[in-house]
């Protein structure tokens, strides 16, 4: 049952596609305060466990710290940050004790909302916004027929918030990425270093440098002569390529994009009416009003240029949007430093003269100077972008995939993005953005995927092997072979870090042995992926939402249950030859080895040791569950259905459900196709 209350005017953010009538009052056991900005309180007891937040710090139990939504360009992903790029307002309250009494809250507001979730009192939520216009809607679990509460919760609220993005197959391949490769040449030898090491590969990204100085949809002829030639070459190949695509439109007069946004008015605008300037990539740019529907269409359409030349996928990236400097922010700035250039810096001047440089990216200052046409209860209306700043990635990625699949008539498409608010879960996916090459931050991925499943982001993963910093042979490996679950798996790093391609390493069998457990898994995932995205179910869960009665899963946060029959366990301890495992149940242990052999046990429950060479994947399967894998390949093109055999609990009565389309065509079909392997 799902409850919907109102305060003050709330701003429609289409984050939710379903029409619930509006209740009067308030939840029960719950303060709210609507006098100065809005406040929610409520207190929890010492067993009470919070999960939610999608996209954040943290554990999969967000109890404990301060959270806030405000999407955020900060390559710093340390522990105590409270936003990350992604604002995904839901929380869970879980009572282990008496689960019939968990329910769930999404706060739909587009501005910066905090969650302090036992952070400032240890027995309370306080969650709070400047402003009171607020939808906020209630979830209480269905209990008839032994429901299990979590998973009924994220159900409801998943069909509450549409129907999750479908990427197309060939998205589950292995993916490549580096910003830094510049040219042709460069790209061609990404597919030839793979192709020469036997490490399968299904696509590469282009980052900004394929572009015609930082402009959107253009390609710089020097670097790529003819794209679409050599897009359609690698194509043969089995090699799909993905470019990039900003937020910020580069001025420069005779660049169309820019020239047809001043002229019909598409730029977000300052008060006084001129287009807001912001200095990103290319120097100054605009940003397209990305909330109003005609833009949408005419940015989106832009894409076409790019699938014209044979592209099949895109990531959208700086959409929070990312601002270096403002110009007017710039002059303020500038003007303060020169007023301190006779001064005698001191303790304090010194501080804030350095601050003034400091401060000058990605200011609330720039984000309170410019406005959006937001049509708002059928009328035109003028908004500032700072109460509605979580909406414009969301919005630039909704324009995409909806001229996308315009454009792409019937055909899958792929597209993530960096910012997001729950609703675009249903027009693209994510990527957790600029993480680091550090151990924890290998465990954060873990953890985070749980959580963005619950707000309708499936189609996701991380930067594996880390985005800054210098990565090692052993960390992506061992990041590698957790990201051969998650559906986005791709490797990317940053300007001026390490290489960090699988090819850079010695041995390079043991990274061709990790990937292809990926390709062999594929039409498991796919198939896993499809149904969460098409039931409104996890892909993954945390082992708390399956075993419901036993309380030691409440605290286990680096294993994950995968569909219904896989539970990972991934390795990430520096120096570790293995790890301590927990089994609630007994299950099957599946090894992967590096020649391709499977070793398949029978494991009881408890406390298990696993030893986990850098070259082998080490899974569990569920009692009565069987999992398909298919032989290893060299890319998805090349993937064999008829090649399935089973793993896991296989005795003629078990069976598995397989989803299995062309892994193109839009359409989904839930009885047809569907295939059952026992
Ligand atoms: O300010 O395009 O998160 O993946 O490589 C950096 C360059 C801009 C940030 C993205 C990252 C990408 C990088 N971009």
């Amino acid at each position: 049952m799902i409850n919907k209350y109102e305060f003050g005017i709330p701003f429609e953010t289409d984050a939710v596609v379903k029409q619930i009538k509006k209740s009067s009052g308030i939840p029960k056991g719950v303060q709210i305060n609507c006098d100065n900005g809005f406040s929610f309180k409520c207190k929890i007891d010492s067993d009470t466990i919070v999960y939610g937040l999608g996209q954040s710090i943290g554990g999969i139990n967000k109890r404990n710290h301060l959270y806030s939504s405000f999407c955020s360009d900060d390559p710093s992903h340390t522990e105590e940050k409270q936003s990350l790029y992604g604002a995904h307002n839901f929380i869970i309250i879980h009572n282990p004790n008496d689960s019939k009494s968990d329910r769930a809250f999404f706060f739909d507001y587009p501005g910066k909302i905090s969650f302090d979730i036992g952070y400032s009192k240890i027995d309370e939520i306080y969650i709070y916004a400047e402003r009171s216009d607020i939808a906020l809607y209630e979830i209480l679990p269905e209990l008839e027929e032994n429901k299990n509460p979590l998973i009924n919760i994220v159900y409801q609220f998943r069909k509450l918030i549409g129907q999750s993005y479908i990427a197309p197959l060939w998205a589950f391949g292995f993916m490549q990425s580096r910003w830094g490769y510049k040219t042709e040449a460069d790209i061609r030898n990404v597919y030839e270093s793979y192709k020469k090491e036997n490490i399968p590969l299904d696509s590469i990204c282009l980052d900004i440098d394929y572009m015609k100085d930082f402009k959107d949809f253009t390609v710089d002829k020097d670097r790529f002569p003819e794209l679409k030639k050599f897009s359609d070459d690698l194509k043969t190949k089995g090699i799909r390529l993905v470019p990039i695509i900003d937020a910020g439109v580069k001025i420069e007069d005779g660049y169309d994009v820019y020239e047809e946004g001043v002229e019909n008015n598409y730029f977000c605008k300052k008060q006084n009416g001129e287009n807001f300037v912001a200095g990103v990539w290319p120097g100054k740019t605009h940003f397209p009003d990305f909330m109003q529907k005609q833009v949408r269409h005419w940015f989106g359409q832009k894409y076409k240029i790019l699938t014209d030349m044979g592209i099949e996928g895109f990531w959208n990236d700086m959409n929070e949007p990312a601002i270096f400097y403002s110009e007017d922010g710039l002059s303020e700035v500038v003007e303060a430093l020169k007023k301190m250039d006779t001064t005698n810096l001191d303790i304090n001047s010194f501080f804030q003269f350095k601050d003034n440089v400091y401060k000058i990216s990605n200011s609330i200052d720039d984000y309170k100077r410019f406005y959006h046409q937001c049509v708002q209860n059928n009328k035109s209306v003028a908004v500032n972008h700072y109460d509605i700043h979580n909406l414009y990635g969301f919005n630039m990625t909704k324009s995409a995939g909806e001229e996308l699949a315009s454009i792409r008539k019937g055909k899958r498409t792929l597209l993530f993005s960096r910012a997001s608010y729950i609703g675009m879960h249903r027009y693209g996916g994510i990527w957790t953005g600029d993480n680091a090459s550090w151990w924890s931050h290998l465990a954060l991925e873990i953890k985070m995927m749980p959580s963005l499943n619950m707000c309708g982001f499936i189609y996701s993963g991380a930067d594996i092997g880390g985005f800054g910093c210098n990565s090692n042979r052993e960390l992506l490996l061992r990041w590698l072979a957790f990201g051969i679950f998650t559906p986005l798996m791709r490797n990317h790093s940053a300007l001026g870090t390490r290489n960090q391609e699988c090819y850079q390493f010695e041995n390079t069998k043991d990274f061709k042995a990790i990937i292809e457990v990926r390709y062999r898994l594929i039409p498991y995932l796919y198939s896993e992926y499809i149904k969460s995205c098409v039931n409104s179910t996890l892909m993954f869960k945390p082992l708390s939402f399956v075993f419901t009665e036993d309380s030691r899963c409440l605290e286990i946060e680096d294993q994950l249950i995968l569909g219904d029959e896989v539970m990972i366990c991934p390795v990430c301890n520096e120096n570790a030859k293995g790890r301590i495992v927990y089994l609630p149940e007994d299950m099957i242990q599946v090894r992967f080895k590096a020649d391709g052999t499977i070793e398949q046990q029978e494991v009881k429950k408890g406390d298990i040791y696993i030893n986990v060479p850098l070259n082998e994947v080490v899974f569990f399967i569920r009692k009565n569950h069987i999992v398909p894998i298919v032989n290893a390949c060299e890319n998805t093109d090349s993937l064999d259905y008829s090649t399935i055999s089973l793993l896991g609990d296989v005795n003629g009565t078990n069976s598995y459900l397989l989803y299995k389309d062309d892994g193109v065509t839009t359409e989904i079909d839930m009885t047809s196709n569907i295939v059952e392997l026992k």
